[in-house]
């Protein structure tokens, strides 16, 4: 049917997020600038929902089933979501995994469930996500083949109402936004390339509070070899990183292909809100697959590269753009790169469900690889500053997704915007902190509704992410439910804290809340300074007390 591999319309459209930013209204000034179209270099086209549902014998059930929750405390806050069938071949490294979370602070909840590809199947994952939501549910963990939500829209990059090309692509936004309203009540006709009355399997309508509440990344292996050993050596590797055996560099690679050339260095500006030492590589003529593929042993923990991409790999311009170089995603398993983390403003880099997808390759690379922030459809991230700002705060690395996504939707998700962004996934585990404060804070209560004369008791861990030991001072502060601070504070320490190299420490604390304590809800801080006085970081949790007892 010839219909061709389109990647990236994206000059045109760099042109309108640029306008973006002063308005958000999808105005750009497009005219001098020609839409780039490309065909991959073996003419390859994307898989399609029905050649991708038909490729595999799915199960036609879906199930769910509770296999592990972190004993004692109260508000869970990550979920992970493993494929049955896959549980128990990974279970120890699994095991492992899911200790490690608790001693960071984390509450855990362990479900298997099915990989049933229709639409009933994945709102029921989904509305299992939204009622753990509203019980304190902060992210989830997809781990093996598990429903995936496919969308399909007509692109408009423009912003100009000129056609673009359909599209139809797997979509985790849908399980990051839990209370927005998504339907399937269309199709695409070829015929007439519109999308006319009738539901095909593939969701095509996204309204209501469409940003995420929730932050997800997935560990989804089965396209790239055998499953069982790639997602045991990525836990693998996780584990590395968390005990300090798998760093590199503290230094960012910004790599940025002919037709960006003009926004180099404002990219590598917001890289910058997160990596202070960064190499830029952008001048037209150096920007080549050989170039590339030799800088991928030059030991730096984040990459962003900015190419013209298909699953399969990137193309990179030289000879004034008149030349294509390629560089494969399967070479990316014997190069074993020395990075950690990327970001793929690649076309379709991350489109998870094609064999060999390049997103998979890098995050599940032999060694080192971690993460990757990318694409299923044509587009890419923008507004940079919006996930390395975060980012660079130490936050998780889901989390910084989740407020980057956040902050496109909630001042309007104009058309434009719905095309660059409808594919972003973030590929691996999103639980990790690549600019992790030196010590974090967190805080579990086991319960947050109380009555004057009952106790408040929480668990604060403090987490030195350092190869030494550090020393640092910790306090808690209390707001009241009229904002002010708590006459009483610290209502805990200061105290100082020793912590040898990545040593973790957890204590229960307890406070009785006092007789005449006025009703509300109370927010409880925990910081950690150094013995200067500057902040390292800092948790909080609310917490209600009632006008009696019972
Ligand atoms: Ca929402
Ligand atoms: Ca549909
Ligand atoms: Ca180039
Ligand atoms: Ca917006």
């Amino acid at each position: 049917m010839g219909r061709r591999w389109i990647v990236l319309p994206l000059v045109l459209l760099i042109g309108s997020s640029v306008a973006a930013e002063e308005a958000d209204n999808g105005v750009c000034d497009a005219g001098a600038i020609p839409v780039t179209r490309w065909e991959s270099p073996h003419g390859e086209v994307p898989l399609s929902f029905e050649e991708w549902r038909a490729a595999r014998p799915w199960p036609r059930d879906f199930s769910l089933g509770r296999v592990y929750h972190s004993a004692v405390r109260a508000a869970p806050d990550v979920d992970v979501i493993v494929n049955s069938e896959l549980y128990d071949d990974i279970e120890a490294a699994l095991g492992q995994y899911v200790a490690e979370l608790e001693s960071w602070g984390y509450v855990v909840t362990v479900d298997t469930a099915s990989a049933a590809q229709t639409i009933p199947a994945c709102e029921e994952l989904r509305q299992y996500l939204a009622d753990r939501h509203a019980a304190g549910l902060e992210g989830v963990v997809l781990i093996g083949d598990l429903p995936v939500p496919w969308f399909q829209m007509i692109d408009e990059f423009e912003g100009d109402d000129l056609r673009d090309d359909y599209e139809e692509f797997p979509i985790d936004l849908f399980y990051m936004d839990l209370d927005g309203e998504w339907a399937d009540e269309l199709h695409y006709d070829p015929q007439s390339q519109q999308m006319v009355p009738g539901p095909d399997g593939i969701f095509d309508t996204h309204e209501g509070g469409m940003e995420p509440e929730i932050w997800t990344g997935r560990m989804t292996a089965s396209p790239l070899g055998d499953e069982v050993y790639l997602i045991t050596n990525y836990l693998g590797k996780v584990h590395a990183f968390r005990t300090g055996a798998n760093t590199l560099a503290e230094r960012a690679l910004v790599y940025v292909d002919d037709d960006w050339y003009p926004w180099a260095m404002q990219w590598s500006g917001d890289v910058g809100l997160a990596y202070g030492d960064r190499t830029n590589v952008y001048d037209p003529e150096e920007t080549t697959a050989w170039d590339y593929r030799d800088r991928l042993d030059d030991d730096y923990e984040w990459i962003a590269v900015h190419a013209h991409s298909w699953p399969g790999g990137h193309g990179f311009v030289y000879n004034n753009g008149s030349s294509w170089s390629w560089f494969y995603a399967y070479e990316i398993p014997s190069i074993d790169p020395l990075a950690l983390f990327y970001n793929l403003f690649a076309c379709s880099n991350a489109r998870y469900v094609e064999d060999g997808y390049m997103g998979g390759e890098y995050v599940f690379a032999p060694t080192r690889g971690l993460g990757a922030i990318g694409s299923t459809k044509t587009g890419s991230m923008l507004e940079f500053q919006d996930f390395y700002g975060p980012l660079g705060e130490g936050k998780e690395i889901g989390e910084a997704f989740r407020a980057w996504f956040e902050a496109q939707i909630k001042d309007g998700f104009e058309m434009w915007e719905k095309s660059w962004y409808y594919g972003m996934t973030l590929l691996g585990d999103p639980t990790l902190r690549p600019q992790a404060p030196a010590v974090s804070v967190a805080m579990t209560p086991e319960s947050v509704e109380l009555a004057p004369g009952e106790t408040l008791v929480y668990t604060a861990t403090v987490v030195n992410h350092a190869d030494t030991s550090v020393t640092f001072v910790g306090y808690g502060d209390v707001s009241l439910p009229n904002g002010n601070p708590y006459p009483g504070n610290p209502v805990l320490g200061p105290i100082t804290i020793v912590l040898g190299p990545n040593q973790v420490k957890s204590r229960s604390i307890q406070h009785v809340i006092p007789l005449g304590a006025p009703a509300g809800t109370y927010t409880y801080e925990g910081v950690a300074e150094t013995l200067l006085g500057e902040e390292i970081d800092r948790d909080d949790f609310e917490f209600t007390v009632n006008a009696s007892a019972g």
